[in-house]
């Protein structure tokens, strides 16, 4: 595809760093180079052999040629590019007042700024990946743990795409079949042939069955999920989220009441991501602040896909406890009985006898007792256990996740009308459906307005 515009934009963070780059793609590309860079080797951009790196420097023209940066310059030429126009990046010094000056002459020389995700979606108009791809990349930029950043190289070099490649082949062979005994209804009588569409479609709908599964982990995984500590004041929540966090992060005394807001902190448990939610210690309270601190607490419930549920050992419960108890019954929640240094008043057989379908995990905090453990069944409840990456590819987009339901809703209506011996007309209409849910995947079958939709949700200059 031949885009009329030549596109430019910062592709590095904005910061301080050593380096920083503008980026640029588009016919104009190597004009504008040659306009703006003076090298020692005095060659102009235009003739420099592909995929190289020169040195250099970018003078404004306006100016007399004042120097405003010393850079390399990459040239790549299309087509074995990223977006597979010829593409120039100037390797400027990171800074912003360097790197904004050197667009700004780009800009001047003829190109436009780039919008959020538009030269990735070029690779992708121009065929250089596929949508299920240039998605990875995205997922890839916004990995927060070395599982999901494995995922996301996996999908990239197109692990995902293949299966779902083969699968719409596979469709598409049957797709063929139904519709030649529409043409030739004499045929369509033929036992064995139903037979075999019936066997085909099984099999695929077995292996889609088997990659929509994988999504449920995918997502919590690439997407995250938020964790809260929750429990009567002075049980241990804030020392559990330093411990974890492995900083002091929140403060902890040993007065009822210490903390008064919601802390929230990123950390990694098993590859997952988790935003784990140290909050004040529910009790009732005269005290406005802390009244508000505990309304948080249970505000925070509600966003919560997994609770920690602290409880003292060397208390009798009292009724914060019955009520964390009472929550535990219905939601996802681990039951941590720590203090189990001193002198134990409330065993973890009293908390079972309340929830005997949750996990108890004893803890001394300051001592790192049962944190292990606590890690382990934190796995167990999110992801049933240590997450394998194995041969099959892992969906972890909710568009993925949506397309691949409604492929794999419409395949199972093929497989009731072949078992039903309906005809092939309604057969094909299912198939397509089938065929189209696929097709959205990879971007086969998306429209304009999916596509600016995913791609503005990019960084810019990617
Ligand atoms: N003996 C013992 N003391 C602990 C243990 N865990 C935490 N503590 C102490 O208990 C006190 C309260 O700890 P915090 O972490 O501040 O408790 P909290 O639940 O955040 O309390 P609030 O913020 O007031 O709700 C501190 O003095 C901790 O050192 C433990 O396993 N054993
Ligand atoms: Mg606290």
């Amino acid at each position: 595809m031949k885009f009329h515009d030549t596109i430019a934009a910062i592709a590095t963070a904005r910061g301080e760093a050593g380096i920083g780059i503008v980026r640029v793609s588009g016919s104009l590309a190597l004009p504008i180079a040659t306009e703006l860079f003076r090298s020692p080797r005095e060659v102009p951009p235009t003739e420099l052999p592909t995929h190289t790196l020169t040195y250099g420097h970018v003078v404004d023209t306006s100016a007399s040629d004042a120097v405003i940066d010393e850079v390399l310059l990459g040239v790549m030429r299309a087509p074995k590019t990223y977006t597979g126009e010829d593409i120039v990046e100037f390797n400027c010094h990171g800074g912003i007042v360097p790197l904004t000056s050197v667009l700004d002459l780009v800009v001047k020389s003829g190109a436009r700024i780039a919008d959020p995700g538009e030269f990735t979606k070029r690779a992708f108009l121009n065929g250089k990946l596929d949508l299920a791809q240039a998605e990875a990349v995205a997922e890839l930029i916004a990995s927060k743990t070395d599982l999901s950043r494995k995922i996301a190289i996996e999908a990239l070099t197109g692990k995902l795409s293949d299966t779902v490649n083969d699968l719409n082949d596979r469709l598409a062979a049957l797709l063929a079949e139904v519709e030649a005994s529409i043409d030739f209804p004499e045929e369509d009588l033929d036992f064995m042939k139903v037979e075999k569409q019936l066997e085909t479609a099984r099999s695929v709908q077995n292996d889609l069955t088997t990659l929509l599964e994988t999504a449920a982990d995918g997502r919590l995984i690439t997407e995250g999920v938020n964790v809260a500590i929750l429990g009567k004041p002075n049980v241990g929540k804030s020392s559990l989220l330093n411990a974890l966090v492995g900083t002091t992060r929140a403060i902890v005394t040993d007065i009822p009441g210490t903390t008064r807001d919601t802390i929230e902190e990123m950390i990694n448990i098993g590859g997952i991501p988790l935003k784990l939610i140290d909050t004040a210690g529910i009790r009732a309270t005269d005290d406005v602040v802390e009244q508000q601190g505990v309304e948080r607490s249970k505000a925070v419930l509600d966003n919560a896909e997994l609770l920690l549920l602290m409880f003292d050992a060397s208390q009798p419960l009292n009724d914060a406890d019955h009520e964390l108890l009472h929550i535990a019954q219905s939601l996802k929640a681990i039951l941590i009985l720590n203090k189990v240094d001193l002198p134990v008043v409330t065993a973890a057989t009293t908390l079972l006898t309340h929830c005997p379908k949750k996990r108890v995990v004893e803890t001394v905090i300051p001592d790192g007792k049962g944190l292990d453990k606590l890690k382990a069944t934190v796995c167990e409840e999110l992801l049933g256990g240590e997450f394998v990456i194995g041969e099959s590819p892992i969906v972890t987009n909710a568009r993925h996740q949506e397309a691949l339901r409604r492929a794999d809703e419409a395949l199972g209506y093929v497989v009731e009308s072949l078992e039903n011996g309906m005809p092939p007309e309604l057969v094909a209409v299912d198939l397509r459906i089938s065929l189209d849910g696929l097709g959205d995947i990879v971007g086969k079958t998306t429209t304009e307005d999916i596509l600016d939709r995913i791609f503005a949700q990019f960084c810019v200059g990617k």
